[in-house]
């Protein structure tokens, strides 16, 4: 598993096409790579293109995609096949434009079927995307029909989305209004050769001025011919310059306090000759702690404590540490006010929690972080028995 999301985050095709299989088919296998693959999602652009059938979605894609391949750039692109009357000719359109970049590796395309059930399609949508967000594509295109609800869901992935409509059919900025104009950051009059240009973009520019968006930002309008790539440098600029959404803010663990700072020693006797003989701190009287094999003093400093370590078993994890890292801070130890929330969120965000909760010898619940996920140093985590309390 592990290798796995190492193949597809080094730019592994067979792997990535491997794994596009099984989150299209939800497998357990592909939950458990996706959980690995989460750290690596969050640096691809990600734009959604929507709009009314036949509006040119794909074709508008297909030239975008050209047009960042020119920049060197690399490209996601997933379809979300629409349930309307129009699937089957869509599909079929698709493949045939989207063959123009089927010898290029620096293009990724996979179409989502809804198989009958709308439900679970933004989810698994939602899947496809950190997929290849993760697989270091620099782009994500994701092409829906903006028809439905659950088209307005996959649309929300996006932190750009680019609604495309066409000239001729006013009555549709009338009908789309009620659901995809206000999720709009970027207008594409799609078939600008086309007659009525001008009345379509001033509906859109009525409709507009009715629902001003709190960032202050207007929506542009850019005129595009898809089947000529008139207008497509406009509308890669357009997407670009749109202010990006602030990201939902991580919860905020408040009243993070240290409990202590965990030293190893190779001998406790020759530590305290120092901390309590020289320096003259008050150390409490050494305890062994059988679970952990090993023996402790502990030191008031100010609120937090310093604990000396020292060995009890020749084999135990601080004997190994002393040999392996000679002796010096162990471990950070932190009091949280609900570990179990804590430990639920970072497991999700892909941090290696070392162990299951444990009761120390306080009664207290700990949790250790792997230093590989903190930046380098091992991590305590400490249920707050006040706050536990309160
Ligand atoms: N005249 C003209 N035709 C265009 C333009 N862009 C696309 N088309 C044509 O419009 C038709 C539909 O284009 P698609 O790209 O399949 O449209 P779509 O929005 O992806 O369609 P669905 O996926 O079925 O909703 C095709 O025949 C395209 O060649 C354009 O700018 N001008
Ligand atoms: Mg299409």
């Amino acid at each position: 598993m592990r290798d796995w999301a190492n193949r597809i985050t080094g730019g592994d095709l067979r792997a990535l096409a491997r794994a596009a299989t099984a989150v299209e088919n939800r497998t357990p296998a592909s939950r458990a790579l996706l959980d690995q693959l989460r750290p690596f999602t969050g640096r691809a652009l990600i734009v959604g293109v929507t709009g009314p059938p036949g509006a040119g979605k794909s074709t508008l894609v297909d030239a975008l995609a050209h047009a960042l391949r020119r920049e060197g750039r690399s490209v996601g692109i997933i379809t979300v096949d629409p349930t309307s009357p129009f699937s089957g000719g869509a599909i079929l359109g698709d493949r045939i434009r989207m063959q123009s970049h089927h010898a290029d590796p620096g293009v990724f395309i996979r179409s989502m079927a809804t198989r009958g059930s709308l439900g679970g399609l933004a989810r698994a949508a939602a899947d496809m995307v950190a997929l290849l967000d993760a697989s270091g594509r620099d782009v994500v295109l994701i092409e829906t029909v903006g028809v439905g609800q659950d088209e307005v869901d996959v649309a929300r992935l996006a932190a750009v989305t680019v609604v495309v409509l066409i000239p001729g059919t006013g009555d549709d900025v009338q009908a789309l209004k009620a659901g995809i104009m206000e999720i709009a950051d970027v207008f594409a009059v799609n078939k600008a050769d086309l007659p009525g240009v001008e009345r379509v973009e001033q509906e859109i520019r009525g409709s507009l001025s009715l629902a001003a968006r709190s960032d202050g930002w207007m929506p542009p309008v850019i005129r595009t011919v898809a089947t000529e790539g008139t207008g497509i440098p406009e509308l890669l600029e357009a997407v670009r310059s749109v202010p990006r959404k602030e990201p939902p803010a991580p919860a905020r663990t408040a009243s993070l306090r240290i409990d202590h700072l965990g030293v190893a020693v190779p001998s406790l006797d020759v530590a305290l000759a120092f901390w309590q003989g020289q320096l003259g701190v008050p150390a409490s009287p050494p305890e062994t702690v059988p679970a952990e094999q090993v023996r402790v003093a502990m030191l008031p400093a100010g609120g937090p404590r310093i604990e000396l370590l020292e060995p009890s078993a020749p084999d135990s994890v601080i004997a190994k540490y002393l040999e392996q890292r000679g002796p010096g801070i162990h471990h950070v130890a932190l009091c949280v006010p609900d570990l179990a929330a804590v430990v639920t969120r970072l497991r999700a965000a892909g941090a290696r929690i070392v162990n299951e909760p444990r009761t120390g010898a306080g009664g207290h619940q700990y949790v250790f972080v792997h230093p590989a996920s903190t930046g380098g140093v091992l991590l305590e985590l400490i249920q707050d028995q006040e706050e536990q309390s309160k």
